[in-house]
C-alpha cells in the first residue's frame, strides 16, 4: 500500500495541494495505485448503477446515496444498469483475488466503478470510496461542493473473515438508537461481526417470551443502580437487520454458567437453594453460577436457546463461559458439555470465552481469547483440535482499558493501552504456538462498567478501534506505526462532521 503521488500539474493551486486520501485510507488496502490527473467530481447528476438483478447489489447502492443525498443535495437515484459512468457497483469483472469480501474501486474523470464478487465486497469498496471523498460528505445537512475522488485504482481484500467489535450491553443498557450509532461507526472501516454481550450479573437485555422476568425483572437496572432496559424481540430483530444492512452479522451472547446474577434473580428456582439473589449493581465478577446439577437449569438454557436462535440470522450463539469462579472445574465441564449440543439443537455454532476450550468442544466451536499472556496451553490444545480462535487479547484489544492514568472512563487491570499499543502486534503471530491458520480474526470488546452512553462509547473506541479493524483486514505487509497514525490522524476531520465523540491520544499527529 505504499505510493508515490506524481507531482501535481501545472493547474494546481498556488498553495500546497491537499494530502491525496488515496494515502489515507483505514484499513490499508492491499494495493494502491493512484491515476494523477483522472480525479471524479460527484455532479447534480450523477447516477448509481448497480448490479441488474441484484437486489443485494442495489440495497448497496441505496446505502451509498444515503450517506451522500444529505451533504450534497444532489438526488443520486440509484438504478440498475452496467454504464460506467457515474458511480457503478457491479458484480462483474472483479479479479479473483479479491474473493468473497473483497473489490476493486477504479476512479477516473469518467467515473467511480466498484466491482466485486459479493454485494459484501461492493459494500467494502464503498467504504473506500465514501473515504476518498472530502470529509464533509458525512454531514448530515448540505455542504458546499465541489465533493472529488482522486483517480486510482484501489484492490484490496481482508486478511481474516472475523473482524469484530463487542459491545456490552449489559453492564450499562445502551438503547437501539445508540447501538445503530456504533453499527455505523464501526461498518466504516470493514467490521463485519458485532458481538453483543446481553447478559450479565447486572442485566438481561433481550426479551426471552418464555421466561418474561429475565427482560422485566433482570433488566430493570444496571451498574451504578440505574433503570436499565432490553430489546424486545421486534427491536433486537430490527437491530439485526441494521447490522446486516451494513454486511455486519450479529453475533449475541447469553454468558453462562457464571455472570448470570440478573437470571438468578429473576428465577428462584434456578438457584441451587431456590432463593433469588437480589439484583446487582455493582462491578465485581466471579460471584454468580447457573444451577449445574438441576434439570430445569436446562430446560431455561434450552428455552433462551431457541428463542436467541430463532433471532439469529448468523451461524454462532457466543455462550461466554468467562470467569466461572462460582463453579468447580468439574461442573463448569459438565455444563458446557450439556450446553454445546443445545447450541447445536436450534442450527447454531458455539462461541465463548476461551476458558470454555476446557472443557473440550467440538470442532467447529471457536473460541475467543482474552488472555492477558501471550502463552495460553488451553487454547493452543483446542486448535490443534480444529478450534478456530478469534483474538481479543486484553492488554492490546480491549477498548475499556484507560489510554493512560488520566483517562476518565474505563479499567486497568489489563494495562494502560495507548494507541500504539493497541496497534502493534500481530494476531497471526500473538500466542506463542498457535498457528497463523487457527486464527479466524480478531475482535475488539468494549466493556461498559464505566460507560453510560454514545459519548463513552466513542471516547473509548477512537481511535482505537480503527487500529484493531486493521489488524483484522489489512495485509500484515503493509503494518507499519509509522503510517498508521498519519492515515489515522486524517480520520479526524471525519469523525468531527460524524461527531464522533474520539480521543485525541497524543500520539497521533492530528492536524
Ligand atoms: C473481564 S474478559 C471480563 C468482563 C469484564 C471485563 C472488564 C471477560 C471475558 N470477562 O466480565 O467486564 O473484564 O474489562
Amino acid at each position: 500500500a505504499l505510493l508515490l503521488l506524481g507531482s501535481v500539474g501545472a493547474a494546481a493551486p498556488a498553495q500546497a495541494a491537499p494530502e491525496n486520501p488515496l494515502r489515507h485510507i483505514v484499513p490499508a488496502p492491499v494495493e494502491v495505485t493512484p491515476r494523477p490527473g483522472a480525479a471524479f467530481t460527484l455532479g447534480a447528476d450523477t447516477r448509481i448503477h448497480t448490479q441488474p438483478g441484484s437486489a443485494d447489489a442495489r440495497r448497496v447502492g441505496e446505502f451509498l446515496a444515503g450517506v451522500l443525498r444529505p451533504s450534497t443535495g444532489y438526488r443520486l437515484p440509484v438504478v440498475p444498469g452496467a454504464s460506467t459512468r457515474g458511480i457503478a457497483l457491479l458484480l462483474t469483472g472483479a479479479p479473483r483475488e479479491v474473493g468473497d469480501e473483497g473489490y476493486q474501486l477504479d476512479v477516473t474523470r469518467a467515473g467511480v466503478v466498484v466491482r466485486a464478487r459479493t454485494a459484501a465486497g461492493l459494500f467494502a469498496g464503498v467504504q473506500t470510496f465514501r473515504q476518498l471523498l472530502p470529509a464533509k460528505v458525512e454531514a448530515k445537512t448540505r455542504q458546499q461542493g465541489p465533493f472529488t475522488a482522486p483517480g486510482g485504482r484501489v484492490l484490496d481484500h481482508p486478511r481474516y473473515a472475523h473482524r469484530g467489535a463487542m459491545l456490552d450491553v449489559a453492564r450499562h443498557f445502551f438503547s437501539p438508537d445508540e447501538v445503530k450509532r456504533y453499527i455505523d461507526q464501526i461498518a466504516l472501516y470493514k467490521v463485519n461481526r458485532l458481538h453483543l454481550h446481553l447478559t450479565d450479573d447486572q442485566g438481561w437485555r433481550l426479551e426471552i417470551k418464555s421466561w418474561p422476568r429475565l427482560a422485566t425483572h433482570g433488566g430493570s437496572t444496571e451498574v451504578g443502580g440505574g433503570p436499565g432496559g432490553y430489546y424486545t424481540q421486534e427491536q433486537y430483530r430490527d437491530l439485526v437487520a441494521y447490522a446486516a444492512a451494513r454486511h455486519i452479522t450479529v453475533i449475541p451472547e447469553i454468558d453462562m454458567p457464571g455472570h448470570t446474577n440478573a437470571a438468578l434473580a429473576s428465577y428462584p428456582e434456578l438457584n441451587c437453594d431456590g432463593v433469588a439473589p437480589p439484583l446487582y449493581t455493582g462491578i465485581d465478577v466471579g460471584f454468580s453460577s447457573l444451577c449445574i446439577t438441576k434439570d430445569i437449569t436446562y430446560k431455561f438454557v434450552d428455552d433462551v436457546l431457541r428463542e436467541v436462535a430463532a433471532l439469529t440470522p448468523g451461524r454462532y450463539i457466543h455462550i461466554g463461559g468467562d470467569e466461572a469462579h462460582a463453579t468447580t472445574d468439574p461442573d463448569f465441564d459438565l455444563f458446557i458439555d450439556k450446553v454445546v449440543p443445545l447450541v447445536a439443537k436450534h442450527g447454531k455454532v458455539a462461541s465463548g470465552w476461551h476458558e470454555f476450550v476446557k472443557a473440550g468442544p467440538p470442532a467447529e466451536a471457536v473460541a475467543q481469547f482474552w488472555g492477558t499472556r501471550t502463552t495460553a496451553p488451553d487454547v493452543v490444545a483446542a486448535a490443534a483440535r480444529g478450534n478456530g480462535i478469534v483474538l481479543s487479547p486484553a492488554s492490546k484489544a480491549y477498548l475499556d482499558m484507560k489510554y493512560d492514568a488520566n483517562t476518565p472512563l474505563g479499567l486497568s487491570w489489563a494495562g494502560y493501552t495507548d494507541v500504539e499499543d493497541a496497534y502493534d502486534w500481530n494476531p497471526g503471530a500473538y500466542v506463542e504456538g498457535l498457528p497463523g491458520s487457527a486464527v479466524r480474526g480478531v475482535e475488539a470488546p468494549l466493556w461498559s462498567e464505566t460507560l453510560t452512553d454514545s459519548a463513552g462509547v466513542e471516547f473509548m473506541a477512537f481511535p482505537r478501534l480503527p487500529a484493531i479493524a486493521e489488524l483484522g483486514w489489512s495485509p500484515w505487509s503493509t503494518h507499519d506505526w509509522a503510517s498508521f497514525k498519519v492515515r489515522l490522524a486524517a480520520q479526524a476531520e471525519r469523525w468531527r462532521v460524524m461527531g464522533v465523540n474520539f480521543y485525541a491520544s497524543p500520539q497521533v499527529p492530528w492536524n
